[in-house]
């Protein structure tokens, strides 16, 4: 017979309706979550050559399908939904814990096989969670604090954290649907503070939860699921603007990036400045150009050439991993015309910046070259780029994420896709 759990937890609201409760919240929420971290890692085209550094990732690095380049804000809503979702989550993930603490100290931790798996998925699901949180939420704030890549670290952890949470699930689903079923929520939210009771035990439901000497309550459940909720609402009302932008975005207070930037036209936020990438102002001034390298041979142009190509104008998004984005009107030549000007059709391309290291080379895919509305922007909103913006000329993808529109471009090597 296992040992209930220590008196010291005490709480008369910890029990298995409770934590079901939480449980129901984040097993719809966390496969969204889930989803859309799995998409921002094949919206970065790891299948070509450079674009994925992760090291040793074996089968690790999947590959699921060319990244479309339409609509042009897909990359801006499967994002938007991973940072925004995960961060609303996180009160819940919190409170499902602070829920379950008994059956952490339940002696001895393991008295068969069965539990024995039970409790490694466990270590897996709540250390991978605890992971991806706080990676997660130091890569938005732009701390980028540990020695290792955040994209090697948050995919490690991703995996380490699902197939905790798939085993999770797989066991504690029949029990989360019968504990659901000894309380109904409408009945709940009218239990005041006088009258809330542990919840009962010997229904055969993870009765260790509760506690054997309950404390007087300090706090009625609806009222612990009102600081839960409002807690979630609150991080994703201050989160939410970095989305979707426009003056929504001064409201984006937990979002380092989510508030403007500038004035003018190029009033919008940048991610890393010219200074901090290390870009010399001398090699964007007027001795600039562009390299452009294909089957046909090879090409260089000034600006003042770029300028006298043909110029397109579109409304798109740079969304970034981050989660916030902005939706801005570039001007600039087609990728594809100068694909067309060194005889490359049908390639994929590398494109490389004047910075070396950090996001200064990409490769894009045949699709992304190929679409009308990829472009090597000169301008916006009507403009000449600032040189933070990626001054003389930085590429602009539909649909793709914001790592991917280099900024400060000095070659474009056209090769044969993969
Ligand atoms: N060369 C270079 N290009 C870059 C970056 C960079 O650090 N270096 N940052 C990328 C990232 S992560 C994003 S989200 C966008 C941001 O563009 P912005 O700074 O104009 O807002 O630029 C991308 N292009
Ligand atoms: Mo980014």
């Amino acid at each position: 017979m296992r040992q209930p759990p220590l008196p010291r937890f005490r709480s008369p609201l910890r029990g298995p309706w409770l934590t079901a409760t939480f449980a129901r919240v984040l097993l719809i929420g966390l496969p969204a979550v889930i989803v859309t971290g799995l998409l921002s890692y094949a919206a970065y085209e790891p299948r070509l050559a450079g674009n994925d550094t992760t090291a040793g990732a074996g089968l690790l690095r999947f590959y699921l399908f060319a990244w479309p380049t339409s609509p042009s804000w897909i990359y801006r809503l499967t994002q938007g939904i991973h940072v925004t979702l995960a961060l609303v989550l996180i009160p819940v993930v919190l409170a499902k814990l602070w829920s379950v603490i008994p059956r952490l100290f339940v002696f001895p931790p393991v008295t068969s096989v069965a539990q024995a798996v039970e409790r490694i998925s466990l270590l897996a699901l709540v250390g991978g969670i605890l992971f991806e949180i706080i990676t997660g939420v130091l890569n938005i704030q732009s701390d980028y604090v540990f020695g290792f890549s955040f994209y090697t670290a948050h995919l490690y952890g991703a995996w380490v954290f699902i197939a905790g949470f798939v085993v999770h699930v797989g066991i504690k689903l029949p029990t989360m649907r019968r504990a659901l079923r000894t309380r109904r929520l409408r009945d709940e939210l009218h239990v005041p503070l006088e009258a809330t009771e542990p919840e009962l035990t010997g229904l055969g439901i993870d009765d260790e939860l509760v506690p054997r000497s309950p404390a007087p309550a300090t706090m009625s459940r609806r009222g612990l699921l009102a600081v839960v909720t409002g807690a979630a609402a609150l991080v994703g009302g201050l989160s939410i603007g970095q989305t979707l932008g426009g003056p929504l975005r001064r409201t984006a207070l937990l979002s380092p990036r989510g508030r403007s930037y500038g004035t003018g036209p190029t009033d919008f936020q940048v991610n890393i400045t010219a200074a901090t990438a290390g870009v010399p102002p001398a090699a964007t001034g007027d001795a600039w150009r562009l390299a452009l390298t294909g089957p046909g041979g090879t090409k260089s142009l000034s600006r003042a050439e770029l300028l006298a190509m043909p110029q397109q104008s579109y409304h798109l998004p740079i969304a970034c991993v981050e989660g916030w984005s902005s939706v801005q009107t570039w001007g600039g030549v087609r990728l594809r015309d100068l694909a067309a000007l060194v005889g490359a059709h049908g390639q994929q391309v590398h494109v490389q910046s004047i910075q070396h290291g950090g996001f200064g080379s990409v490769r894009l895919s045949a699709g992304q070259v190929a679409d009308h509305a990829t472009l090597l922007a000169l301008t916006v909103n009507g403009a000449a780029l600032t040189l933070d913006h990626g001054y003389p000329a930085r590429m602009i993808i539909p649909g793709a994420p914001g790592v991917h529109c280099t900024k400060w471009v000095r070659q474009l090597s056209f090769e044969q896709a993969a």
